[in-house]
């Protein structure tokens, strides 16, 4: 007999990369489905403006002046006195929908009025911002209480890396999938839908699987099953011209795209771009779930509900304009960022849109500052044009007190309609009035 041989140390095996995204559902209505308990289950869209006080209790008083109504009786509020979608007249689009609402055909970023034709009886609530926020940092602390590998995503998302975590293992995943939702629920009331996957690109696909309140497990072996029959459009930074221009080629799903050759489609994408559709189309993803990222710039903007002039419309648009630097100024104190470039961003009536912006000696975060640049940058436009949006950002942002350092991440910015043309900046340079 041989002597007992001590193994050689091998580190151990590397476990599987299980990476999950999370995406609440229907996060700005679910936010005032809990001030409201009693729309839980009927159709609810979120658009049409901000808050500003509680309009529905402050209806309610006028109503019934002889009770005396106080926050806590919004639950009791009688579900007929909520607004209706029906007989809606303006410009507002719906920034989201709860699921019922979503069964007549309405979701985000469609016209108000068009929805009203599909579903009159659903309830308009503007966005409450704040409430938002509150629920939005909370979701996300009680996720790093349990798994401390997560990337922020914005306001309603996230990955979570659940490789090395207890229980990320189990199930693919599913244990500790259950186990935040049931957390996040019990934080904040709020339903939240998990896909768990081998990497970013198939999480984020995954989550929407089963929505709401749903969770999904995908394996490596699942991508011809699970992954190739979606649409191209379903891979996260294939936007709609890439899709068109494939759709041109035939290529309708993921499994198609998968089926071309790299060469050709680097041949008809570029070598970067077309190397990357042939990589995801084969689920391939090594990017990391990234623990911090600091936004490089924050901005508020508006739509009107009706096109202002420059001219004739001066103190209204002059008192929009102060509010937008005022609430960009609070951002950045909110966040603790000052900022050194300061810009503006118009549309006109003719979706045409041009930005200006003007770098400045030292950073800030004062409301009177960016007020002021911001006037500059407008007496740089042309303002004989009707104006339809109008957005204020401050960009090249450091945290005072963590010397020097930009930051490179991700732009912070709140506007009250979903944002989506390209700003394109032609060089007008006219001098016109200013706005005061
Ligand atoms: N949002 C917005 N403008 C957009 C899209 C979304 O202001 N163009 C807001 C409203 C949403 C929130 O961001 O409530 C999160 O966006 P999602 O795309 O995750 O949509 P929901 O959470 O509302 O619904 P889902 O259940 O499909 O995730
Ligand atoms: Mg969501």
């Amino acid at each position: 007999m041989l002597g007992a041989v001590t193994p050689p140390a091998t580190p151990p095996a590397p476990l599987p990369r299980r990476i999950a995204h999370l995406d609440m559902d229907a996060f700005f209505a679910s936010v005032e489905l809990l001030r409201y308990p009693q729309l839980k289950g009927l159709p609810v869209v979120i658009g049409g403006g901000r808050r500003r006080e509680d309009d529905v209790l402050a209806r309610l008083r006028e109503a019934y002046p002889e009770r005396d109504w106080s926050d806590g009786d919004l639950s009791r509020i009688p579900v007929d006195f909520f607004p209706r979608l029906s007989g809606y007249t303006g410009r507002g689009v719906i920034t989201t929908a709860t699921y019922p609402a979503r069964q007549f055909g309405v979701g985000s970023a469609m016209g108000l009025m068009k929805a009203a034709k599909l579903c009159p009886q659903a309830i308009l609530l503007p966005v409450d911002f704040d409430e938002v926020r509150r629920i939005s940092r909370l979701f996300k602390s009680t996720i790093l209480e349990i798994a401390p590998v997560m990337e922020d995503r914005g306001v309603d998302e996230v990955y979570i890396d659940f490789t090395d975590v207890p229980g990320g293992q189990r199930e693919g995943g599913r244990v500790l999938a259950r186990l935040i939702q049931k957390s996040i629920f019990q934080a904040t009331g709020i339903t939240c839908s998990i896909g768990v996957a081998p990497n970013k690109l198939i999480a984020k696909m995954a989550s929407e699987f089963n929505k709401p309140n749903g969770i999904s497990i995908v394996w490596p072996e699942d991508l011809e099953d699970k992954i190739w029959p979606l649409p191209c459009r379903k891979v996260n930074g294939v936007g709609p011209k890439a899709d068109e221009k494939l759709q041109g080629y035939g290529i309708h799903t993921i499994g198609e795209l998968a089926a071309r050759e790299p060469g050709w489609l680097i041949e008809h994408f570029g070598k970067s771009y077309g190397h990357w559709l042939h990589e995801v189309s084969w689920g391939r993803d090594q990017r990391p779930v990234v623990t911090e990222s600091e936004p490089v710039s924050m901005s508020r903007e508006t739509t009107f509900e009706r096109d202002l002039h420059a001219v004739r419309d001066r103190a209204e648009l002059g008192a929009v304009f102060t509010r937008l630097c005022e609430q960009v100024a609070g951002d950045l104190n909110a966040k603790g960022y000052a900022g050194k470039t300061i810009g503006i961003k118009l549309r006109y009536d003719n979706f045409q849109s041009v930005t200006r912006d003007v770098t400045i000696e030292t950073h800030t975060a004062d409301a009177a500052t960016i007020r002021r640049q911001a006037g500059l940058c407008l007496k740089r436009v042309d303002l004989s044009r009707r104006i339809r949006l109008l957005g204020v950002r401050v960009g090249k942002l450091v945290k005072p007190g963590t010397e020097g350092e930009e930051a490179s991440g991700y732009s912070e910015s709140h506007s009250t309609r979903p944002p989506k043309d390209k700003a394109t900046d032609e060089h007008t340079d006219l001098l016109f009035p200013e706005l005061d």
